[in-house]
């Protein structure tokens, strides 16, 4: 027999023990409120004779991980415009109802493209910088990938996030189909503004055309403050390259602007005086008032949240404590304040934070919940550092006409029925 070779040790730390207790301390705590946790009974009772994988050899190494085989079904929610004929048209939302923490994981992205998803060659593809400016340069991959960088977590939301939840009836729909056209990463790049000086803006320089390379050429017109402010060539998402979805190689990331304007592929960008008026400006993005005219140019997102768990289409199996948890987010800045209520709206409690710190990003809300039994009407309401509040659905439509479908930042409401059964409902 051969000898068995001991598992090299590791480098970790030693615990000091310290986050241990402080976790054991509120432990005690949730345990009276009933969690799911069984008894132990007697030593015997504990279950240490051990699972069938206790006593075999463990899977080898992924050169690429994968969640648990246990974990397959969550997948992104599918709205595919145009079915078969275009199935990179559309929508991909991330599942929100099955995710924890602010990062969405990569590969559970919300996806929003115009004409499916290009097959780019960083070695063939370039970024022209051009227009209004004294020196007009053209990038190569490589060229970018050597510039100094930065890094920052912020959220890209479709401003057509929560248009479903505009239909006549409450759809009963997971929470990500209807408000899942959002996603959050650790974006890496190069800041917009370290390009522009070393071409130099002319004086007249007000606006940038940005260019995607997907067959639809999907064009915005961008404020230059906001090229100059916060603005990032993303060349990196979650610490890997971009995925194809999100743009590779290489996107425009504008922090807390609607997701239409963070142009794709990026292969242009067009120094001008006036905005451009493409057709993805006018044609589509614009706001419908009540009197039929359309607002042009609404870039940044509203104040938003919503509760992931419970949400719609779940059963709470049995009464007693649940932990409220959801996101919030706004694209004026950082979030101060999240209040949750479970008696729809008429009183509200003020949620825990996680996240809060960063501007323009997901933020975490969690608030402790004893369920008795009776139904029950969930909603949470946001509150940015600007003071901007969510508002009631109501009070959101009456702000449009009624063919409006971007934009929809209003109150999301979970009823939850006798039975444990969580519904969609408008409040
Ligand atoms: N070139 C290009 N850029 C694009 C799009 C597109 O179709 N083509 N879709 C836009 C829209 S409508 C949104 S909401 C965001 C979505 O980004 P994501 O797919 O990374 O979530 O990308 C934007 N950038
Ligand atoms: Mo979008």
């Amino acid at each position: 027999m051969k000898k068995i070779i001991g598992d090299p040790p590791d480098c970790d730390a030693p615990d000091t023990g310290k986050g241990r207790r402080g976790f054991l301390k509120q432990g005690a705590a949730l345990v009276t409120g009933a969690a799911s946790a069984s008894l132990v009974q007697g030593a015997n009772a504990q279950g240490l004779a051990g699972q069938p994988w206790e006593r075999v050899y463990g899977a080898g190494f992924t050169g690429y991980g994968q969640p648990s085989r246990f974990e397959q079904p969550v997948m992104r929610h599918m709205r595919r415009a145009y079915g078969d004929l275009a199935p990179g048209s559309g929508s991909a939302l991330a599942p929100i109802e099955s995710l924890e923490g602010i990062i969405t994981p990569s590969g559970l992205h919300n996806i929003r493209s115009h004409s499916g998803t290009p097959d780019i060659d960083p070695k063939e593809h370039q970024l022209l910088l051009h227009g209004l400016v004294q020196r007009p340069l053209k990038f190569s991959m490589e060229a970018l990938w050597s510039y100094p960088m930065t890094t920052r977590t912020h959220f890209v939301e479709c401003s057509g996030n929560s248009a479903a939840a505009l239909a006549p009836q409450p759809a009963q729909v997971p929470a990500g189909a209807m408000h899942g056209n959002i996603a959050c990463s650790e974006w890496t790049g190069v800041p917009l503004r370290m390009l522009l000086e070393e071409a130099g803006l002319l004086p007249q320089a007000r606006w940038l055309l940005a260019e995607g390379a997907d067959s639809a050429h999907m064009s915005r017109s961008i404020p230059v403050e906001k090229a100059l402010d916060d603005a990032l060539i993303a060349l990196y998402q979650n610490g890997e390259r971009l995925r194809p979805e999100q743009g590779y190689p290489v996107r425009l990331l504008l922090p807390g602007f609607e997701g239409n304007m963070n142009v794709k592929w990026l292969r242009r960008l067009k120094v001008t005086e006036e905005p451009t008026y493409t057709k993805d400006e006018t044609s589509k993005y614009t706001d419908l008032q009540p009197d039929g005219r359309a607002l042009q140019f609404t870039f940044e997102m509203g104040v938003k949240s919503v509760i992931t768990r419970p949400s719609s289409t779940m059963k709470l199996p049995r009464t007693g404590f649940y932990e409220i948890s959801g996101i919030a987010w706004s694209g004026a800045g950082r979030i101060r304040r999240v209040e949750v209520s479970t008696d729809g709206g008429a009183t509200w409690a003020e949620a825990a934070l996680t996240g809060e710190e960063r501007p323009k990003a997901l933020v975490r809300f969690r608030l402790p919940w004893e369920w008795t039994g009776r139904e029950a009407v969930l909603q949470s309401r946001a509150t940015d550092e600007k003071g901007r509040r969510q508002p009631v659905r109501k009070a959101w439509l009456a702000q449009y006409s009624p063919a409006m479908v971007y934009h929809n930042n209003s109150i999301v409401s979970w009823a939850v029925g006798a039975d444990g059964s969580v519904k969609n409902v408008y409040v």
